[in-house]
């Protein structure tokens, strides 16, 4: 079995997902397309980097990611830190012939994520990026139905992904409210999942017309606040002005004529982490919410008619990722979505087959295009088309 050298960058939030995947990865799919190991988890904070070492399960930590390029153990990166050094990182990676698992979004804009792709390509190397709710079982057996017919011709998709944990003003600054390190707010954070979504089930985007607002213009800096945790007075060194938008609204059209409806937003009070895709065509529509990450409900109108309804389908073996669990509703939750990325990625690299992966970097370009789009189109007030001959 061919064997992988894995390393990551990025001890936080999802240093721990993708190391919870790759440790699922054999026992999911055993006995796996590769042997994982893993190698060297890098973060700035030495802290972070030495507690990632021993609760990840990693066989050294370092503070510097630059060390891993040229290290002979390492054929694969895991790119898991905030969205500004995407770029630097992908670069020198795949220049140096690794595989890259990069979280989304991929770049600050269109033109570095074009570059990124433009490098992988030309490397020949694996590449991947984190759009992870495109492997849910809800959203791939949609996409099924969809090329199957069966909902007939598509008329409307909404998409929207939204959260609450911005409104408080008292929550701190971090990262994702900064430009120069997160390139947009809530549109490249959660909008970006919905936005590949949208892609993933309907193809293209032509053109977009959106409205960005920012609700919080400042916020309070704070030493080792977490992100909604309102700070103590004494965490509290200062304030900064929030330069990315907090929620952004736009209706769009896909090249194939079908229009819809994208939001995200972090200021939605009750909404945690609400991601809900909509699709309604002439033959039938289905819906799918992640706060039921196990269901799909279906509408199809060759129902009796005195029987018409949305039914509610218990996603299980008969559905994509069927082999995750022997019985219906047992559950794809985070930790399986982003493990059957890593299968995806894990066999493209056994067979050195860069079409395998669930999300590449060109979808993760076309993504950023479109991110680029909706910015420009908040800030002129006018639509923006996408250029697709890229
Ligand atoms: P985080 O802030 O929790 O963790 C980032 C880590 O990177 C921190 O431990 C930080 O110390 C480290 N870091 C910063 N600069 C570094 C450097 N120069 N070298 C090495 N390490 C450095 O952020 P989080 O939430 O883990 O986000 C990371 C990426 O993952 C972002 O691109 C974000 O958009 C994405 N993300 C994706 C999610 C998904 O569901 N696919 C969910 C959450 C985040
Ligand atoms: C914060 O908004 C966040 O962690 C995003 O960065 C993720 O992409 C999203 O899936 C969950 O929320």
């Amino acid at each position: 079995m061919k064997k992988v050298g894995l390393s990551m960058i990025g001890g936080g939030f999802m240093g721990k997902l993708h190391t919870l995947a790759i440790q699922s990865y054999p026992v999911y799919y055993y006995p796996g397309a590769v042997d994982v190991t893993r190698q060297c988890v890098v973060d700035i904070d030495p802290e972070i980097a030495e507690n990632s070492r021993k609760r990840f399960g990693f066989e050294r930590s370092s503070t510097d990611w630059r060390e891993l390029i040229s290290d002979d153990r390492t054929d694969t990166i895991v790119v898991a830190t905030p969205n500004f050094l995407h770029k630097p990182i992908v670069m020198e990676a795949v220049k140096a012939g690794k595989n890259v698992f990069c979280e989304k979004p991929l770049a600050m804009n269109a033109e570095d994520a074009y570059e990124m792709y433009s490098a992988a390509k030309e490397a020949g190397v694996i590449n991947a990026v984190g759009h992870n709710n495109r492997a849910l079982s809800g959203i791939r057996m949609m996409k099924k139905l969809i090329d199957n017919g069966e909902l007939g011709k598509i008329y409307s998709i909404q998409m929207r992904y939204i959260q609450s944990w911005g409104l408080n003003p008292e929550a701190p600054m971090q990262w994702r409210f900064d430009a120069s390190k997160a390139g947009t707010g809530t549109l490249g954070d959660t909008g970006s999942h919905a936005i590949d979504i949208g892609r993933y089930l309907l193809g293209d985007y032509k053109r977009v017309a959106s409205l960005n607002k920012t609700f919080v213009e400042e916020r309070n800096i704070a030493k080792g606040a977490l992100l909604s945790k309102v700070p103590t007075k004494e965490q509290i060194v200062g304030r900064q002005k929030v330069d990315v938008d907090d929620d952004t609204k736009s209706i769009v059209e896909f090249e194939s004529g079908v229009t819809g409806i994208l939001w995200s937003s972090r200021f939605c009070i009750g909404q945690e982490d609400t991601l809900d895709i909509e699709v309604y065509g002439s033959e039938g529509a289905a819906r799918f919410s992640r706060e039921r990450p196990n269901e799909l409900e279906f509408i199809s109108g060759k129902d009796r008619e005195d029987l018409l309804g949305f039914r509610k389908i218990k996603m299980g073996p008969e559905h994509p990722n069927g082999e995750l669990w022997p019985m219906a509703d047992l559950g794809v939750g985070y930790v399986e979505q982003k493990c059957v990325e890593y299968k995806d990625f894990f066999e493209a690299i056994a067979l050195h087959d860069r079409t395998k992966v669930s999300t590449s970097f060109y979808d993760g370009f076309k993504v950023c295009q479109v991110i680029d789009a909706i910015d420009r189109s908040s800030k002129t007030n006018e639509w923006v088309e996408i250029d697709n001959a890229k």
